[in-house]
């Protein structure tokens, strides 16, 4: 006997009501950490990864980026998976992945496009991979910067004018190696000490690149800058393995996707922010040092150049080095 039109409407409505109060697709929150302000290159990347990832997977995960000024910390919150992901400089990091010390030494990059070649190259892959038997997960390499110095006391010219200068430096031995050879006294802190210190006059100088003194208004607590451009700064993707591991397929490449949005609007931030930066400190009444006597700056670096030959990958520095666009 044929069900009646009224049983099988009855049949549907049942049906359809399930399904609507089936629970909702499972959200997944995400945390991104960074160190610098939302209008930044990092907070740049770190909205592009959010927007992409948001977009790509119909919002099944919801990115929620967070500003935390110690990037030790924020490794470390990713490593303990308190957090998802950081982008951080690789200040701190040669703490956790050595390997990474490589490419923090002075003067090994030329310009921009050496420097973003080598790191999307499989020299770059390779530095990535080593992430994974520290407990992390090296995503994609970002940007901070070709860092310059900054100091309140006088101009600096040449290497002998740095002597004496307590400069602030990262929490990275490649760095203080070099401050240290130049005859300054290199401090390391965290980023979130910084002005605080610069304040109280508890170092006289610092160094970063061009877009993090305009970002946090270095200007205000700094009156010399000189364009040193004495070491590259990368920044780098990092995430809990946790995190990672959990992705699906198709998840996994719209997070790639989304990464390499991130890369993509923070280099371009970089480029803008080198483009204007000097003369808005300028505007903000920096004084601003730009003919500097780099072959003096290496030339005075020999003895810490030895050292990382000796102490860090001397073969990988020297692939580095002659790293050429195809
Ligand atoms: O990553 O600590 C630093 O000087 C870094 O360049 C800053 O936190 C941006």
């Amino acid at each position: 006997m044929s069900m009646t039109i009224t049983r099988r409407l009855a049949l549907a409505a049942g049906i359809a009501g399930a399904l609507f109060a089936a629970p909702a697709m499972a959200q997944t929150q995400m945390t991104v950490l960074h160190a610098l302000p939302l209008n930044s290159h990092y907070g740049a990347g770190a909205q592009a990864l959010k927007d992409t990832l948001e977009r790509l997977t119909n919002n099944r995960f919801r990115v929620n980026i967070q500003r935390n000024d110690n990037e030790r910390e924020g490794v470390e919150s990713v490593q303990i998976g308190t957090a998802e992901c950081v982008i951080t400089s690789t200040g701190p990091v040669g703490n956790f992945v050595p390997a990474v010390r490589n490419v923090d030494v002075p003067f090994l990059f030329r310009d921009y496009a050496h420097a973003r070649g080598v790191l999307d190259s499989d020299i770059g892959q390779g530095l990535l991979n080593q992430f994974n038997a520290r407990g992390l997960v090296g995503v994609m390499w970002l940007e901070n910067g070709f860092r310059h110095l900054t100091n309140s006391r006088r101009e600096v010219n040449t290497p002998a004018d740095l002597r004496g200068l307590k400069v602030r430096t990262m929490e990275n031995q490649v760095h203080m190696r070099a401050f240290n050879t130049l005859g300054a006294q290199p401090t390391p802190m965290a980023f979130s000490e910084l002005v605080p210190a610069l304040q109280q006059g508890t170092v006289d100088g610092q160094e970063n690149p061009i877009p993090v003194i305009v970002a946090n208004n270095l200007n205000q607590v700094q009156r010399y800058l000189t364009l040193t451009a004495h070491v590259y700064s990368p920044a780098v993707l990092i995430c809990n393995p946790g995190f990672m591991g959990r992705l699906n397929a198709a998840d996994r490449t719209a997070f790639m996707e989304a990464a390499r949005a991130s890369q993509a609007a923070n280099r371009a931030r970089v480029t803008s922010d080198e483009n204007t930066g000097v003369d808005e400190l300028r505007r903000r009444g920096m004084t601003v040092t730009t003919t500097v006597d780099t072959a003096a700056f290496q030339t005075a670096l020999a003895p810490a150049f030895a050292v990382y030959e000796r102490e860090l990958d001397g073969a990988l520095l020297r692939r580095i080095r002659d790293w050429r666009a195809q």
